[in-house]
């Protein structure tokens, strides 16, 4: 299968993370789609290409315009406020808070944000919009009849909301493509396998029918995203029945992950989806420094296995992962497994 990438991602380059009450360089770091390239290519599995230059419209069909509107013009009102120094939010408008967006830029990096996991540099528009148009090169593939492709972007994008960004992500690019493959005429599942949940996912299809969200994840009582994701959440109005939790405990290995994807795959074949958009984190690794999964490496060939064996059009867009040496087998893994 090709895969999509472009350069311009090492614009964005968060500095640190606040994490266990220290600043920490930031897990999410260029060196992740490099690493990931690199064994793509090492593994065969096909050509490389630049993504379509066809910008960031597409992601109001999502997105508020007044939050793409905000990421846009962020960096420069910041840079005057503060100078070079990345955009960090430290206050939002939290239970007792009014939900007025101000004028202040710090007012507004907390208005537009769930948590400070989402630095804005100089760069990071530049490659928020190519991850965009990274995912959206992988649709044009598979509307022109490629079975898979793998849209190797960055920054991830599973946590972003209608107008919040978070957890290392700002614009959906899996509820995006997801989107533009419902508008071409697609019956569309999204399957999310990163180690979190993917919250704004959820959330942005959550009152629809047209769209189902599957996701295995780390229990929201033990691990971030923290307030959402539980079992109980089916869909809402319309969208009952379209929304699947599959949350996993700590500790939990491929003994216990493998009959989680079969339902998930039960689901999406019962849905009758004939497309799925497989947001592709690979975090579940037991070496993956902020998760507390037990995934193997040989364990992402059978999860591509089975994820070939649902027998779909299948687009493969790349989410967290952050142990770095092994992220670029364990991604090639999954895509060699799902090729056969
Ligand atoms: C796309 C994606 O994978 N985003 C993940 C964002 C996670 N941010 C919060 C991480 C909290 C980690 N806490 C455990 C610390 C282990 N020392
Ligand atoms: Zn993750």
């Amino acid at each position: 299968m090709k895969t999509i990438y472009t350069a311009d991602h090492n614009l964005h380059h968060a500095a640190y993370e606040l994490i266990g009450g220290q600043m920490t360089p930031a897990f999410e770091c260029p060196r992740r789609a490099e690493i990931v390239l690199e064994q793509v290519t090492a593994a065969g599995l096909g050509p490389v290409i630049e993504p379509t230059r066809m910008g960031i419209a597409a992601a109001a069909k999502v997105h508020d315009p007044r939050f793409i509107a905000f990421l846009e013009q962020a960096w420069p009102a910041w840079l005057a406020e503060h100078g070079d120094s990345d955009a960090l939010p430290m206050t939002w408008p939290a239970r007792s808070l009014r939900q007025i967006e101000p004028d202040s830029i710090d007012g507004k990096l907390g208005f537009y944000s769930f948590d400070a996991g989402c630095a804005l540099t100089r760069g990071s528009f530049t490659a928020i919009t190519s991850a965009v148009e990274v995912a959206l090169t992988g649709v044009d593939l598979i509307a022109a009849g490629e079975r898979a492709a793998f849209s190797l972007c960055r920054p991830p994008g599973h946590h972003a909301t209608a107008d919040q960004m978070g957890g290392y992500c700002y614009l959906n690019n899996a509820a995006i493509a997801a989107q533009v493959l419902v508008e071409a005429g697609a019956r569309v599942a999204i399957l999310d396998v990163d180690y979190h949940h993917g919250n704004g996912t959820q959330a942005i299809f959550y009152g629809r029918p047209d769209v189902l969200f599957t996701s295995i994840h780390g229990h929201p009582r033990q691990e971030y995203p923290y307030f959402l994701g539980y079992a109980d959440e089916h869909g809402a109005g319309q969208g009952e029945g379209a929304n699947l939790n599959l949350p996993l405990v700590w500790g939990s290995a491929w003994d216990a992950y493998g009959p989680a994807l079969d339902a998930a795959c039960e689901k999406i074949t019962a849905f009758g989806a004939d497309t799925v958009v497989v947001s592709l984190g690979l975090d579940t690794f037991e070496e993956d420094p902020i998760s507390k999964f037990k995934l193997k490496s040989p364990d992402y060939l059978r999860m591509g296995e089975r994820i070939a064996g649902l027998g779909l059009k299948t687009l493969f867009i790349f989410e967290g992962g952050y142990a770095v040496e092994a992220l670029g087998v364990n991604t090639a893994n999954v895509l060699t497994g799902f090729e056969g």
